[in-house]
């Protein structure tokens, strides 16, 4: 029986208590009013109950979620076989559709596999990174340092360039010869650059190179897996001054439109940088075009982390995405190479002054500097240089491959600052003096040539790359020690005859690759894989310094034979190829149309059929792939505002120096760091 407990007081009557009798009535006809108030309230609320429990508590498939254990909920599920495929990120809960325990069990097993192969890749990492020396880890943070700032600046899109001022550009057109016989020959080379250009634009245009005689694109180890149209940037200058004006702008919207460097590709430091920025900065220079300075800077900024190693010498290669660096795998105890690393100076200085950026000139001071203070056996740079340890590698020295370009620029660094830079004029002169006296020989047939010196030993052979050496000796006659002007003009003279020697004694009047002065030998090549031609420059540059600085008419006439022996053996309906064997009267084509035909070889002909109002060696110094680059004349430049001008040369000078701290003077702001003081006690001298 249930006891109404839940009447009120009131309303309850207290029964007689008589034995025998029930205490309460058994019925009641009605119920009070506030009984009937109450009933209805506790009705209310059970119904608001049951409708809140109806929408608001989980649903039972919640139910059986919460019933997982948090591993299953939180840990993606991964299907085996798919490791590394499956969506990132991508939740699978176990329990549902089925699974069962055998399947359960194998994803746990291979969750867990997983996981130990992280755990394991991670602890092998750590060692690897504990094995690495101090400084290797610094220079690997620096490259990550590097990064983050790039991709931080990239969000902010890129920043525009800063004005300053351009240097007055002299003679960068017309150049005409003036007598017909001349020009007439002229007229050839500038057709010769048609074809040559016509041809890639047919069939490679965007590669690096062209094959002439499969008529396809082509490129090399030096370029990466990259298709950065090094033709097209490498021609432009050369178009410019010859006058081809459609194809020059050809080449400059394909450059606009095209031209990106965020490419997974790793490319040799050295030759991205003479031929694209030097190329860029050329094409900028000659025609005021915004866009060749705006990507010469953007593809400088992508080199600098290869400048992140212990010493700060640059590796040779470097991956434009990724920034890492390394070195060619041939090269002497993993060293980087003299004329590599020793041939960015003119660039970078340049890169400074156009972006204001004193990153470049930093780095390329900072490599002066390290190599001012290190031993050089006999007075010689070797070669090689190891980026790690700062120690040269092998002793073997050399004015063609892997050293030559290295003294050119000391000699360049100096004629572009006019003349100002003379830290770099003395360190030509002293290196030129070690190797007039350990390199440089007469043969017995009475020819003068440069050898390379190999731990002690002179070898007694010569390279085509050598030959430029003739056109160096003769620029820096002018400015030389003791008033030795006159021998280094001859020195030059000899050099070049030499050379063409090299041309005269093969079947094709072109020139090998290398050539020998030994054993009764005088200027020939021996070896198979010495006999080649590849449309080479250097023999020509030479003929054309010697002709600007002497006017002697058998400089003109060498380099018309070269011309006609290159139309006669290396051209093809495709363009122009290199070719096997110069002493073969049958030869056959090497089928690769250089990017330096048209940067170089071509327009050192056409230069020396000009008059020498077309840029003229006052006021233009070439980089090593021949783009002219303007000498920094204080006198010629119009500062935007005019704050210069009406000063003197010399107060000018200053002022850009101050303001830029470039040019190596004593009045520039020294930028050495401490960091760059770190870098040289690892030094080890010889
Ligand atoms: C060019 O790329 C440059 O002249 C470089 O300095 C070495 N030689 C090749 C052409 O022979």
């Amino acid at each position: 029986m249930t006891t109404p407990a839940l009447l009120p007081l009131s309303g309850r009557r207290i029964p007689t208590l008589t034995p025998g009798v029930s205490s309460f009535p058994h019925h009641r006809a009605t119920l009070r009013l506030s009984e009937k108030f109450i009933l209805l309230l506790i009705l209310s609320a059970f119904i608001t109950l049951c409708f809140g429990a109806f929408f608001f508590l989980p649903d039972s498939s919640k139910h059986k979620r919460f019933d997982l254990g948090l591993e299953d909920v939180l840990i993606p599920h991964i299907e085996p076989g798919k490791e590394g495929k499956h969506n990132a990120g991508q939740i699978i809960i176990h329990g549902q559709g089925g699974h069962d325990e055998h399947r359960h069990k194998e994803e746990e097993e291979s969750l867990r596999d997983k996981i130990r192969a992280d755990h394991e890749r991670a602890l092998q990492e750590a060692k690897e990174k504990l094995r690495k020396s101090k400084d290797e880890l610094k220079a690997e943070i620096q490259t990550e340092k590097t990064k983050v700032a790039e991709d931080l600046k990239k969000k902010d899109g890129p920043k525009p360039l800063p004005p300053v001022p351009m240097p007055k550009l002299v003679g960068v057109n017309d150049g005409d010869p003036g007598d017909p016989d001349t020009k007439e020959k002229r007229d050839k080379i500038r057709e010769m650059m048609k074809h040559a250009w016509d041809s890639y634009r047919q069939y490679g245009w965007g590669h690096n190179e062209l094959k002439p005689l499969a008529k396809k694109g082509h490129s090399t180890n030096i370029f990466g897996n990259s298709q950065m149209g090094a033709t097209i940037v490498d021609a432009l200058d050369t178009l410019y001054i010859m006058g081809l004006h459609d194809e020059f702008k050809d080449g400059q919207e394909w450059i606009e439109q095209n031209l990106d460097f965020s490419v997974n590709a790793e490319v040799s430091v050295f030759e991205v940088n003479i031929r694209f920025i030097g190329g860029l900065l050329a094409a900028y220079y000659l025609s005021g075009q915004e866009v060749f300075k705006v990507k010469a800077v953007q593809l400088a900024e992508k080199l600098l982390p290869a400048f992140n190693t212990p010493t700060g010498i640059p590796w040779a290669m470097v991956n434009l995405k990724s920034g890492v660096g390394r070195n060619w795998g041939w090269a002497s105890a993993g060293s980087s190479i003299l004329a590599e690393f020793g041939t960015l100076h003119m660039e970078f200085v340049h890169l400074t002054y156009l972006s204001g950026n004193p990153a470049y000139y930093e780095k390329v001071r900072h490599i002066r500097k390290l190599l001012a203070k290190m031993d050089r056996p006999n007075g010689l740079y070797p070669n090689y240089l190891n980026p790690r340890t700062g120690r040269w590698g092998q002793h073997h020295t050399s004015v063609g491959g892997l050293g030559d370009s290295f003294y050119e620029y000391l000699l360049k660094a100096w004629l572009m600052s006019d003349k100002t830079d003379t830290e770099a004029r003395k360190t030509y002169d002293d290196a030129i003096e070690a190797i007039e006296r350990h390199l440089i020989r007469k043969s017995n047939g009475g020819l003068t040539f440069i050898g390379e010196w190999k731990n002690g030993h002179l070898e007694r052979k010569m390279g085509h790359l050598t030959c430029f050496a003739g056109g160096m000796f003769a620029l820096g006659a002018d400015g030389s020690p003791d008033d030795k002007a006159g021998h280094y003009l001859q020195l030059g003279a000899e050099i070049a005859h030499t050379c063409h020697e090299s041309y005269d004694r093969t079947v094709l009047k072109l020139g090998p690759e290398a050539f020998k002065f030994d054993s009764g030998l005088e200027a020939v090549a021996v070896r198979q894989n010495e006999k080649y031609y590849i449309l080479r420059p250097e023999v020509i540059e030479t003929y054309w310094y010697m002709w600007r600085f002497t006017h002697d008419p058998k400089y003109r006439q060498w380099g018309w034979e070269a011309t006609q022996a290159i139309d006669k053996y290396c051209r093809v309906s495709g363009g122009f190829s290199g070719v096997k064997d110069v002493y073969s009267s049958n030869p056959t084509y090497d089928d690769v149309q250089q990017s330096f035909f048209l940067a170089e070889t071509l327009k050192y002909l056409y230069l020396l059929f000009s008059g020498d109002d077309l840029l003229p060696l006052e006021n233009w110094v070439f980089n090593t792939e021949a783009h002219p680059l303007p000498v920094l004349h204080m006198a010629n430049i119009t500062l935007p505002g005019s704050q210069n001008q009406g000063l003197g040369k010399r107060e000018g000078r200053r002022l850009l120096i101050t303001e830029l701290g470039i040019l190596g003077c004593g009045t520039a702001t020294d930028s050495s760091t401490e960091d760059e003081e770190e870098g040289t006690e690892t030094l080890q001298t010889h």
